[in-house]
């Protein structure tokens, strides 16, 4: 036993009176989307949601989820993978410690699985929802308190077809659901992907905010062209344009173009964060709780943003409201100033909450009563979960 699995249990031996981490059970629901979502790397027609239930000793439990896009097609976990990390790996390490001490679990958990960090983050997510319950407080609390009790929240435009992209955008812009958009880009040859996307900002560009994502379609020749027309033609934030892989020319198009760029794919971690901004990066990154580990973890790599003057995003994983509501407790202890996309809820054509969230004039409210503030739908959850259950 190394050091500092010691010192752990000797910790767990001190707390004996607390409330240990009893069950902890999973399912995967499947629940179609409103359309399909169309992104570089495939198009979605429904989305599988991993959800985590932990009971504590003392009865009070709490949610999490853990949410990827096309399988295995955006990141390295799938729902199926994930859910066999917390049942096989994950749950034994956390069964029967002191629910109550989230730095000792998530110590324990990255000492002894590398990765995983969706799997990690639907757990986190869960045991931050029950220690809020426990003392009466809402997750952002925990986190050191919310700056702001509605976030802002922009909308994806993703159909594949740009005039029903322009009837979606205007409708939203005139009910006032959103005020800034993003485009999926980069699954079409450039000149067609630029003149989908002059078509809308010429639509909406005088009303709303239009940003890009080409979710590392591009090489560096393509993106240096691409960025530099897309800041001309007047697109505010233009997403990972290139390959996770090729940090260099992330950071150069980052120095070079008129409009900012954003990380995503680039910057999982704080060591991601700290490696780029080393590298003279000089954009924006998107958070999210899914490639950190959760919604504590991921406060390091906002902090790492903080020291290096890079600004912060509020990304989406397209998850449903738990792990949307488990994204906005962290957001909402920071400064954000390209707002957030965290409307995944409003994508699925159901919900498995009780309560869904509330979505208006280009914000999202953020619960303020004790844990995440959603209570689970049982009924939905047995209606949209597969066969099995772990
Ligand atoms: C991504 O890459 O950012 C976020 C919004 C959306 O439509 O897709 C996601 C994934
Ligand atoms: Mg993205």
């Amino acid at each position: 036993m190394d050091d500092d699995r010691k010192s752990y249990d000797t910790h767990s031996q001190e707390e004996m009176m607390s409330a240990t981490v009893e069950e902890i059970e999973s399912w995967l629901v499947d629940v179609p989307t409103i359309r399909p979502h169309k992104l570089s790397m495939t198009t979605m027609g429904c989305q599988s949601l991993v959800i985590v239930r932990i009971t504590r000793s003392d009865g009070i439990q709490g949610l999490g989820e853990a949410t990827t896009i096309g399988g295995l097609s955006y990141g390295v976990e799938s729902p199926e993978a994930i859910q066999s990390a917390i049942s096989h790996y994950l749950t034994p390490l956390l069964k029967g410690q002191p629910a109550d001490n989230l730095n000792v679990l998530t110590a324990r958990m990255n000492a002894a699985v590398k990765g995983n960090t969706f799997a990690k983050s639907a757990l986190e997510t869960a045991l931050l929802d029950a220690q809020g319950k426990a003392l009466g407080l809402p997750v952002s609390a925990l986190l050191g308190g919310a700056l702001n009790t509605a976030l802002p929240v922009l909308w994806t435009l993703a159909s594949g077809n740009t005039a029903n992209d322009i009837a979606e955008g205007q409708r939203l812009l005139e009910e006032g659901r959103h005020q800034a958009f993003k485009l999926k880009i980069g699954a079409n040859a450039l000149d067609d992907d630029l003149g989908h996307t002059r078509a809308i900002v010429e639509a909406l560009g005088d009303r709303a905010s239009i940003r890009v994502d080409v979710n590392q379609a591009w090489d560096a020749t393509v993106a240096a062209k691409g960025c530099r027309e897309l800041a001309a033609m007047g697109v505010d934030l233009i997403e990972q344009p290139v390959s996770a892989q090729d940090s260099a020319a992330l950071v150069r198009l980052s120095q070079q173009t008129d409009a900012a760029i954003l990380a995503d794919e680039s910057v999982a971690s704080h060591f991601d964060g700290y490696r780029l901004a080393q590298q003279g990066f000089s954009g924006a990154w998107a958070l999210k709780i899914a490639k950190a580990g959760g919604p504590a973890s991921v406060l390091k790599l906002a902090h790492v943003a903080q020291a290096a003057g890079i600004s912060l995003y509020g990304g989406t994983m397209l998850e449903g409201t738990i792990g949307t509501v488990a994204s906005l407790h962290a957001w909402s202890t920071l400064s954000l100033p390209w707002g957030t996309e965290m409307f995944g809820p409003l994508l699925l054509k159901d919900d498995i909450v009780c309560v869904p969230l509330s979505f208006a004039n280009g914000h999202v409210a953020l619960p303020q009563t004790p844990g995440l503030g959603v209570e689970l739908d049982e009924d939905k959850l047995r209606f949209y979960a597969r066969a099995q259950r772990e």
